[in-house]
């Protein structure tokens, strides 16, 4: 870890107290790097040990529903909100009101509000598409830019998107179509989209990459996802569609019948403070914080850019439409031949 990061880890933990032991189990669904930086930071400025799982938003869920009569978990760490919703939803999670509340933005506190203080928003980012600059000169395709261009013929093959049953983030954007569309036509767009995707990856992130290693042209995607990428060398870049987009509410939730229940706590407060967030930068994962003093690092989407529509993060984040809604899209959609 360099000089900067150990840094801003001592200071974290003279801000939190840096003499606990014990140990947190905590499910993280973002990025691999910030997941692992976490899980060092916290074990060397408070003693206490992380033991990490790291899934996708879709597939973290699965794994607490498949506990829930004994949880192994304490905490989940990021991921899509509405899955956190369901959760909270199905009583899968803890109420639990932190004093920090009144320091987070108003998105992160109105997702604890709509969910009985059930979860709370970590960080924000906006849905669009990844392209790689290289591949599409090659193939003589422009760049898309609506949600309409995707469904141009030329595009047949070369576009990678999440299957929504597994990925938070397919599912954002499934809820989006249909908060901009109206269900129907949503579903009918998603039919004449399913002719264009080359596949549907498991996980939500996996499109991104694959633009950015040239195995396909576009991709549905967070954008705070791309930057990563381009320093990495890889030729990508992002758009967000021009009829406008949803956003993301990255959440964190402790788990109900948590066994580490106030180590679980400790760890909450702490990856709400503006320190610990700055984390995610620090990993080259550009979402928004949700605490209004962390530092916003130059690489987080320009939300003021972007064309946002105003999500109903209760309306679909409640589990029994976000169930009837990836069904049909297994019935009506994937089932389709492409
Ligand atoms: O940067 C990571 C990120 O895009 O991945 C999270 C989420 O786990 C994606 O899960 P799915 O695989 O279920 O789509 C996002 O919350 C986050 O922004």
């Amino acid at each position: 870890m360099n000089k900067k990061l150990l840094v801003a880890a001592a200071l974290v933990g003279l801000a939190t107290g840096a003499s606990a032991q014990g140990t947190v189990n905590v499910i993280c669904s973002v990025q691999a790097d910030w997941c692992n930086m976490i899980a060092t930071v916290y074990a060397r400025t408070t003693g206490v040990k992380i033991n990490l799982a790291l899934k996708g938003s879709g597939e973290a869920l699965a794994q607490l529903i498949a506990e829930k009569d004994n949880p192994k978990t304490d905490v989940w760490f990021g991921g899509t909100g509405d899955p956190h919703l369901q959760a909270a939803e199905m009583g899968l999670t803890l109420e639990y009101k932190s004093p920090s509340l009144p320091q987070l933005y108003p998105w992160a506190q109105q997702q604890a509000q709509q969910s009985g203080y059930k979860t709370v928003g970590v960080y924000s980012g906006p849905l669009g598409f990844g392209y790689n600059t290289e591949l599409l000169k090659k193939k003589k395709l422009d760049v898309p830019r609506s949600w309409a261009d995707l469904l141009k013929p030329e595009y047949k093959g070369d576009i990678q998107v999440a299957n929504p049953a597994s990925s938070g983030t397919a599912y954002t954007m499934i809820a989006t179509l249909v908060q901009m569309m109206g269900e129907d036509k949503a579903f009918e767009y998603l039919k004449g989209l399913h002719r264009n995707v080359g596949q549907y990856t498991r996980s939500g992130t996996g499109p991104i990459k694959a633009v950015a290693r040239g195995e396909t042209a576009v991709s549905i995607s967070f954008v705070h996802d791309a930057p990563q990428e381009k320093m990495q060398g890889f030729p990508v870049e992002t758009v967000t569609p021009s009829e406008g987009t949803g956003a993301e509410i990255g959440s964190m939730s402790i788990i109900k019948g948590a066994r580490n229940l106030e180590q679980a706590k400790k760890f909450y407060e702490w990856a709400l403070t503006p320190q610990a967030q700055t984390f995610g930068a620090a990993a080259k994962q550009y979402q928004l914080p949700s605490n209004k003093a962390t530092a916003v690092d130059p690489n987080v989407p320009d939300f003021k850019k972007i064309k946002l529509i105003n999500y109903d993060y209760a309306k679909y984040g409640a589990s029994a439409e976000r169930r009837r809604l990836i069904a049909r899209w297994e019935k009506d959609v994937n089932s389709l031949p492409r």
